[in-house]
């Protein structure tokens, strides 16, 4: 017999700059969880506001709806759900089935949201490949590349990963070229979506030599009909966020396509709880053995579910203490 209940889960929190316009205190998500011969999945559904096109309320109503089908034994079309529902009912499904391999990449690329004297410490502690993210186009051009310039001079092996969120026109990103040294270019190992419009992100790489890689473009490119991957040349670099993807399957044919391509690929959150962030772990590891993910977004959470995060001393609160919002039978 199957069993199926979905929680909806509210955990305190602070984006800080990560989520540019809309700040939030609190994360709000469901937690699927699937039971069948003995054996217990879960799965993590949380549309993040702003970046996903659906509702909290309607990925709810539509993950009850697939879930009352699935435990009456019928086939689920995930292709047909919104990205968070698909991702997280995918994700489960997986769990349940044993194909999700249950080693983690904690590794993450840590995040910096400005201030140098908090990054640089934790830098010299890493071991493995030092590599962090830092996200630019918040302040003056002249501002971020003094930033990147003395974080890339301050520790001769590390790389960055800069985000502008499509925040700069051609002329400004070019501007923030002009600030760093032609030298320390080519470690800045990609600048996610550096312009509004992707093909001005494409003249940016060709002009100043520094490589780019497709975030919100990809997450655009893969709603059209007929999609691949090799639509998406001319960049080093993509970044999946599955939640604003879909279902793991989609994620899986995206990684192996980019590879062909000869792309890098990095999973990264939408600010899961570490449920989810956890799976995502799970899938950079198996997926990509050998990439750090882009996972360092517990640090935001004044809250955990059920287990803690690595190194995250956030409260864990269980998941029964959630709102069960609905469940099979
Ligand atoms: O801009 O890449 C982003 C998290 C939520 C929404 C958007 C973004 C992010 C991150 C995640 O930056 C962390 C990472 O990619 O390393
Ligand atoms: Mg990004």
């Amino acid at each position: 017999m199957r069993i199926a209940r979905l929680y909806r889960y509210c955990l305190p929190m602070d984006s800080g700059v990560i989520l540019r316009e809309k700040k939030l205190s609190n994360r709000e998500g469901w937690i699927v969880e699937i039971a069948e011969f003995g054996l217990v999945a879960r799965g993590e559904i949380a549309p993040l506001p702003g970046f996903s096109q659906e509702t909290l309320e309607q990925a709810g109503i539509e993950a009850q709806h697939q879930l009352e089908l699935w435990v009456h034994n019928r086939e689920l079309d995930l292709s047909q759900c919104c990205p968070s529902v698909a991702f997280g009912l995918s994700m489960a499904l997986f769990e349940l089935k044993g194909l999700l391999p249950p080693t983690a990449n904690y590794q993450a690329a840590p995040l910096c949201s400005g201030d140098p004297d908090e990054l640089i410490p934790l830098l010299n502690e890493m071991t493995g490949p030092k590599v962090a993210k830092v996200k630019v186009g918040l302040y003056e051009t002249i501002r971020d590349g003094m930033l990147v310039s003395l974080l890339l001079e301050s520790i001769p092996d590390l790389s960055l990963r800069l985000d502008a969120n499509q925040a700069w026109t051609l002329e400004k990103a070019k501007s923030f070229a002009k600030h760093i040294a032609p030298s320390l270019r080519q470690r800045i190992a990609f600048v996610e979506e550096p312009c509004s419009h992707p093909g001005d992100s494409l003249s940016f790489a060709i002009d100043t030599g520094i490589a780019i890689a497709w975030d919100e473009t990809l997450q655009r490119a893969v709603k059209e009909p007929g999609f691949s991957v090799k639509e998406l040349t001319g960049v080093k670099a993509l970044v999946i966020k599955p939640t604003l993807i879909g279902d793991v399957q989609t994620c899986i044919r995206i990684v192996d396509e980019a590879k062909l391509q000869g792309m890098q690929v990095v999973i990264s959150s939408s600010l899961e709880s570490n449920i989810g962030l956890t799976q995502l772990a799970r899938l950079s590891q198996w997926l990509l053995p050998r990439e750090v993910p882009g996972l360092d977004t517990m640090q935001l959470f004044d809250a955990q579910l059920d287990s803690a995060w690595p190194g995250c001393d956030a409260e864990v609160v269980t998941l029964e203490s959630q709102d069960l919002y609905w469940q099979s039978e």
